[in-house]
């Protein structure tokens, strides 16, 4: 076995987004693309000489071949050891909990989330840091700043690892570890859940379905709430993950999950359900009759620590991402705790939990977590909510009631329009950003602006800063809407639109929220100029 060092050049747009580089797979898969930013991820660090690091993928297309090349290159770039999912699989916050649990130098994670998989669709990388977080943007600068002076990468010459088994081999003088991808993260959420109080519920003939829409947290699920917790088979739905994860789109809304949604809306629907994305960090909850929205249910979550052994009395902080509704901030001044207003991305909350600022997070893109790892975690925010309702025996949608007639109500949309053009986006967040100034004091759809800014963000542990990460128009009485650009989508710009209102009144908690929203909607559309600057009349996706 020989090491071979390729002279390459730099490939240009190796710039990781909110979360890692996304692109699309053919472009992962074009001569030196991966392997080039691979060597940028090693170079970015500072080396990878005599290193401990965790590696799996959510088990997308070409998760595979990645795999075999990132073992390959690891070892010629000397390593000391690769902690491995069989079969190169992982789930994102498994990834994280092992990198934690092992104390390793990081890990990489393959992965492009809730997008699309197969040769036509979508692929990603990221690179976590030994607290299991997402890299944060210092690292990230780092690595994008190596790939665009990269002139060689190492890697070793040898046919394909056999990573199918548990155990331990050796490339060159590296040591491979493949450990079952599920076992540790199971043993962890045993930790932090009464398992007991769980099986009970399910023993009571409690009922629930799950929908791993074909991506990894199928057989994460399985050994949860089948074979741990005793619930029927069949409980967890499209458990076997595949490189296309069906041709659907991993993603847990109600777009995405529709059947699930619907069985949720019918007259004989479970008591529960759940859904979570391609890599295991987002999630979707709802009860009969009812979807929770993802910034009312890190409220929920955040009123209930209580009800959770392993959180009960220690949790004094919450943080939740800027387009995130104002929800949690409702429950964290009752309780007289801080509440920290990140930018969007999870990178963000890693120095709030690691400092035990927070240990609570949410964001409304469908993700939510806590100091339990350093990545959000679908499957951790579902036992939440069973724990939930295991407790308070109560359902869903009793809940909810429960807890705006306490808080009050942060009626919530977002609203995206995928796929546009990107001159017509950045010309439309420029304008924007030119009329802040004369935006307080204005009226839209019968509404007062009171402030209009953009959002930076100073992180309070390590005094870094982030601009530009978004832009916010307020109106009296709480109302709130949010422009930015997804950091996430590969192909064209993707406008975010985040609409939000607050109603204290409980006689008015029970409105569908597009109709109460109704009047912020129109007053978004006029100030963005959405449907003149990018010709579209509807968003692609209401959440
Ligand atoms: C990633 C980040 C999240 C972020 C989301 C949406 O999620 O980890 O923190 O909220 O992207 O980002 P954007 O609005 O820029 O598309 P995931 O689940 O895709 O890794």
């Amino acid at each position: 076995m020989t090491i071979h060092t390729i002279h390459t050049k730099p490939i240009d747009g190796q710039k990781p987004g909110t979360s890692g580089l996304r692109k699309k797979t053919h472009v992962f898969m074009e001569p030196h693309y991966l392997e080039n930013f691979v060597q940028s991820i090693f170079d970015g660090i500072g080396g990878v000489n005599g290193k401990i690091f965790v590696l799996g993928g959510d088990g997308r297309y070409f998760n595979d071949r990645a795999v075999q090349v990132i073992l390959r290159m690891a070892a010629a770039n000397g390593a000391k050891r690769m902690i491995v999912g069989r079969d190169g699989l992982l789930s994102t916050p498994a990834a994280s909990n092992l990198i934690r649990k092992r104390k390793t130098d990081g890990g990489i994670v393959l992965s492009a989330s809730h997008n699309p998989g197969g040769p036509e669709e979508d692929f990603g990388i990221k690179f976590n840091v030994p607290n299991g977080g997402p890299a944060p943007e210092a690292i990230t600068s780092a690595i994008y700043e190596a790939s665009g002076s990269i002139s060689e990468y190492r890697i070793a010459i040898t046919g394909d690892v056999d990573i199918s088994c548990l155990g331990k081999s050796k490339l060159l003088d590296m040591e491979i570890e493949v450990i079952d991808p599920v076992e540790d993260y199971v043993a962890l959420m045993e930790e932090l859940y009464d398992f007991d109080a769980l099986r009970a519920l399910f023993a009571n003939g409690f009922t629930m379905r799950f929908d791993a829409l074909h991506a990894i947290t199928g057989p994460y699920a399985k050994a949860i709430f089948e074979d741990a917790l005793g619930a029927p088979d069949g409980t967890v739905l499209n458990a076997v993950p595949l490189p296309d994860f069906g041709g659907g789109h991993p993603d847990p809304n109600p777009i995405w999950a529709k059947s699930l949604v619907d069985e949720m809306m019918s007259g004989d629907a479970p008591e529960f359900g759940a859904a979570s994305d391609g890599d295991g960090d987002r999630n979707m909850i709802l009860g009969r009759g009812v979807y929770v929205t993802p910034s009312d249910s890190v409220a929920v979550i955040a009123a209930n620590t209580d009800l959770v052994k392993s959180y009960k009395g220690r949790v004094k902080g919450f943080a939740r991402s800027m387009p995130t509704s104002a929800a949690l901030d409702r429950v964290a001044e009752a309780q007289n705790f801080d509440c920290y207003e990140t930018p969007t991305g999870w990178k963000f909350f890693g120095n709030l939990l690691d400092s035990d600022r927070a240990q609570i997070c949410g964001e409304e893109s469908a993700g939510t977590g806590s100091d339990h790892v350093r990545e959000k975690d679908g499957l951790w925010a579902v036992l939440f909510w069973l724990s939930i309702l295991a407790a308070k025996r109560q359902s869903v949608s009793d809940v909810m009631q429960e807890h705006w007639r306490k808080y009050g109500r942060n009626y919530y949309s977002r609203h995206d329009y995928e796929g546009i053009d990107s001159e017509a986006a950045n010309g439309l967040m420029g304008a924007l950003t030119d009329k802040l100034a004369e935006l307080p004091g204005t009226e839209y759809s019968g509404r007062k602006i009171t402030a209009a800014d953009e959002f930076a963000y100073d992180d309070p542990v390590d005094g870094s800063r982030a601009e530009s990460q978004g832009i916010r128009v307020f109106f009296d009485g709480g109302g709130r809407v949010v422009f930015r650009l997804s950091g996430t989508g590969t192909s064209g710009a993707t406008l975010r639109v985040y609409i939000e209102d607050f109603e204290s009144d409980p006689s008015k908690h029970d409105r569908e929220p597009q109709e109460a929203l109704a009047g912020l909607i129109e007053a978004a559309d006029s100030i963005a100029e959405i449907s003149k600057r990018i010709g579209r009349n509807e968003p692609d996706i209401r959440t």
